[in-house]
């Protein structure tokens, strides 16, 4: 907490309305001093550019953003590393850690100096947010991330990201300071058994070589993962075959390498063979090229539930050279990254944990959409990992709800507001309807009971009413009035959110295709949950009760209708929506508001609502 001002009064004091009212900076800074003064935005400038970032993004995205440089200008801007005479005076100012920065703009000039090429693209990615204020602000930031490397594995089972959608995302990696992206999706038969060992037909290789250019745009590191411990033999004509694998994704550009033994059982599993194979490709690949990034491996044991106490991890630990980085996932396959399974797994990899984590992805739970905060994983931490990377939901866009709270926890851990910059991902999501979208993402938030055991809150802001509601229709026989208003206007405002969105394609269409479904699903529960309440209100009026206890029997069969429609080819098919409060209590009260109806009217109709899909026989 080493800000002088804080940002948004100083933006509100300096700025006129508008989207300049919330602004924030993203990643959330380490430090910054507002001088509580504007700049006008210079037309022309004279640029003195260090000669190590000659060719270098940092100087296309700036001759971008500002257009106007001249060799004859009075306003002036300095940008280099510290390497560079350009920015010598504020060498001292320049922070000692990778990826930092030094930003200071007055009324006569911008300096961007970074600790090396990666900062000072940073610091003009910051720039960037300034400029969409509508006045620049006088101001001096020095900033760094707390975890060197930050970003995101594509690790999961079901459709692999688009190219289109992983070329987007490398652009927004860019713009919020990530530098990593893994590409190690399990579906594909070329990263995977059983065709690791082949190169990538050509068309699909010359698509790697784009998302390689991309990524370097970006100043991001391409890794590509390797999965060969389902069908491996630990033989010289496999090794070569792995070797040969790599060698032909060198040609393609990649500069990052990483082997994945995760989820695999039998011959694969050996940790001795694995640090041999390991080791060998370290030195007659890794260091040998001279240009290639630090090996990553995921181990079989990548979490704690999956044996403590055996020799895996030590003998990874010990025999694998020193800069080769080891995953972990933490102590169970889906779970917040604690200090306390750093200090366990940490003394046993003998080095610091490249942490994976399996948030947002939903893979194991299909039928949800995970779009709640990021939130849960310790804060002090950042002295103890090598790596933070998310790994995310198939639905690229709809991951970048978590991936902005990523990329701001693992830059700044001590001041990231999980609240904070999720509303903030879902206004750069949906600008004009992010208040719609809050709705709808804060009921489509949890996986829903899994073997795995990871839960995300769910309703939070309506989920105390929805319990005292149902509380007092059990148990006094009478509903609390001011819950049952309260719930009241939470299906109005569900249903108004699913329409809004619904008719909002335009606005961000990507997400749209990938949320649609669940829209109409939502849409549904809301008018469900309205139905039912008026079952509550009205089961002494025959008529009024019957019609909507008819519309309510609807809903349920429309609900069972979009479930059974909707995403049926993944491996938990269908879609669920507001599964963990909304449709619980309403089907709660539905149940009890026909129990009451039946007594009151001496009648026997059906109390118990249609479940999701049918149950299955076994
Ligand atoms: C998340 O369901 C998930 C868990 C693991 N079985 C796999 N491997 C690791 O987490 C290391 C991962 O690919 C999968 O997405």
């Amino acid at each position: 907490m080493k800000n002088f001002l804080w940002l948004v009064i100083s933006f509100c004091m300096i700025t006129a309305g508008g989207y300049a009212q919330d602004f924030r900076l993203q990643p959330t800074p380490q430090e910054y001093v507002f001088q509580n003064d504007s700049v006008s935005v210079p037309q022309t400038y004279l640029l003195h550019a260090g000669s190590s970032l000659e060719g270098q993004p940092a100087l296309s995205v700036l001759d971008k953003l500002l257009p106007g440089g001249e060799s004859q200008a009075s306003f002036q801007i300095y940008v280099g590393t510290k390497a560079d005479k350009e920015v010598r005076k504020f060498r001292k100012r320049i922070p000692d850690v990778p990826d930092g920065y030094f930003l200071k703009i007055t009324k006569d000039c911008i300096v961007i100096a970074g600790a090396d090429k990666r900062g000072v693209y940073y610091g003009v990615q910051t720039l960037a947010q300034l400029l969409t204020l509508n006045s620049l602000p006088a101001v001096e930031i020095t900033d760094f991330p707390d975890v060197p490397y930050r970003g995101v594995v594509e690790g999961f089972y079901g459709t692999p990201w688009s190219h289109e959608a992983r070329m987007d995302q490398l652009d927004f990696y860019g713009k919020n300071k990530m530098n990593v992206y893994i590409y190690g999706p399990k579906d594909d038969p070329y990263h995977r058994t059983p065709h690791w060992r082949k190169p990538y037909p050509a068309q699909e290789g010359e698509r790697i070589k784009q998302l390689v250019e991309r990524a370097k745009q970006n100043e991001v590191i391409f890794y590509w993962a390797i999965h060969p411990g389902g069908d491996i033999h630990w033989n010289e004509e496999d090794r070569t075959n792995l070797l040969r694998k790599f060698e032909s994704m060198y040609q393609l550009g990649v500069r990052g390498f990483a082997v994945f033994f995760d989820d695999i059982s039998g011959e694969g599993t050996q940790a001795e063979k694995q640090v041999e194979l390991l080791n060998y490709i370290d030195k007659n690949f890794v260091q040998a090229k001279q240009d290639v990034a630090p090996l990553i491996m995921c181990p079989t044991v990548y979490c704690g539930a999956w044996g403590k106490g055996s020799d895996y991890l030590p003998t990874l630990g010990e025999g694998l050279n020193e800069d080769i980085r080891i995953m972990w996932t933490g102590d169970k396959v889906c779970t917040n990254i604690t200090m306390s399974t750093l200090d366990y797994v940490n003394p046993l990899l003998q080095r610091k944990a490249f942490i994976w984590w399996n948030y947002p992805v939903s893979d194991y739970v299909t039928d949800h959409l995970l779009l709640g905060p990021v939130y849960g994983n310790d804060s002090n931490i950042k002295d103890k990992v090598s790596a933070f990377v998310s790994n995310p939901m198939e639905y690229a866009e709809a991951s970048k709800i978590a991936l902005y709270g990523v990329a701001d926890y693992t830059w700044n851990m001590a001041d990231y507001d999980s609240q904070a910059s999720w509303k903030y991902a879902l206004k750069a999501l949906m600008p004009f309807h992010a208040d719609y979208l809050e709705t709808f993402a804060s009921h489509n938030s949890d996986q829903g009971p899994s073997g795995l055991e990871f839960r995300r809150e769910e309703s939070v802001s309506i989920q105390s009413a929805l319990s005292k509601l149902l509380e007092s229709y059990r148990e006094e026989q009478k509903k609390d009035d001011s819950s049952y208003w309260e719930v009241v206007k939470e299906c109005r405002r569900i249903i108004a959110s699913a329409n809004v969105l619904l008719a909002s394609e335009k606005e961000n269409p990507a997400l749209y295709k990938e949320i649609k479904p669940w829209l109409l699903q939502f849409k549904l529960v809301g008018e469900y949950g309205g139905e039912v309440l008026n079952m509550m209100e009205s089961f002494q009026v025959k008529e009024r009760f019957m019609r909507s206890y008819e519309q309510a029997r609807a809903l349920q069969i429309l609900m069972r209708e979009v479930n059974d429609t909707y995403n049926r080819t993944a491996s938990h098919p269908g879609i669920k929506s507001g599964s963990r409060h909304l449709r619980p209590t309403f089907d709660a009260l539905f149940e009890l508001a026909t129990e009451r109806y039946n007594k009151e009217h001496n009648v026997y109709l059906n109390t118990q609502p249609l479940p999701w899909e049918e149950v299955k026989k076994l």
